[in-house]
């Protein structure tokens, strides 16, 4: 862990989480109220959607989609669709503020020259949650994923490679991100249920964006 030099008020650490996977504190707080804005933008075009799961479950967090690639489940399977599903259009173009983050958070974490085409994001509300998974959708395991967390905290689980590895819990907060890949891409995790709260910048609800290279 690297203590913060700095003297600002913004916390700024990092956390291992294993080889391949570390927590960067407060890396996001600079631009939350920029990304926040251009979430707004993302989803005036593509409105966040309860998708229902190959197993026909519709699932507890609201997703959207922007960049080339939107992750996109249904009752036939998960797939990356250059469309959303619900307009037939392209989903919004990846705003610029939240590719530079990406980039510069992979490249604080080791993975120079990341190029997301695709950020999946998530909106929780009390009670929602993600159960334990693998990103496998990605055509590529090189590249890592950039995952930013917005709004209310939560209790990140961070899983082995098998299934059943017992999984750490990790806290993440506002501007929290969290980097992970080589070693680590392929590790379970997931998000336990949200509680509920009201949080100054979006009031009662966490976004979380993950960032991907897809296609
Ligand atoms: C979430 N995140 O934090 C859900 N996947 O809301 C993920 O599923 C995720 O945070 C891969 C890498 C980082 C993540
Ligand atoms: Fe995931």
């Amino acid at each position: 862990m690297t203590a913060d030099l700095f003297g600002d008020d913004v916390p700024n650490w990092r956390e291992e989480l294993g080889p391949g996977a570390v927590v960067l504190r407060g890396f996001a707080v600079p631009v939350a109220t920029a990304l926040l804005a251009a979430v707004n933008g993302v989803t005036s075009a593509a409105p966040f959607r309860h998708m229902i799961t190959p197993g026909g479950f519709r699932m507890s967090v609201a997703m959207t989609n922007c960049g080339a690639l939107g992750w996109a489940s249904d009752p036939t399977g998960y797939r990356y669709d250059r469309l959303d599903p619900e307009s037939g259009q392209p989903w919004p173009a990846m705003p610029d503020v939240f590719l530079r983050l990406a980039r510069d958070a992979a490249a604080s974490a080791g993975f120079a020259d990341f190029t997301p085409d695709a950020c999946l994001i998530n909106r929780y509300e009390p009670g929602a949650r993600l159960s334990l998974h693998q990103d496998k959708n990605e055509r590529d395991y090189t590249a890592p994923i950039v995952s930013v967390s917005l709004g209310l905290p939560a209790v990140f689980l961070f899983g082995g490679s098998r299934r059943d590895d017992k999984a750490a819990r990790v806290p993440l907060a506002h501007g929290d991100v969290v980097v992970w890949g080589g070693p680590a891409r392929l590790r379970y995790h997931g998000v336990l249920a949200l509680k509920a709260g009201i949080h100054p910048a979006i009031g009662e609800y966490r976004v979380n964006l993950t960032f991907r290279k897809a296609g």
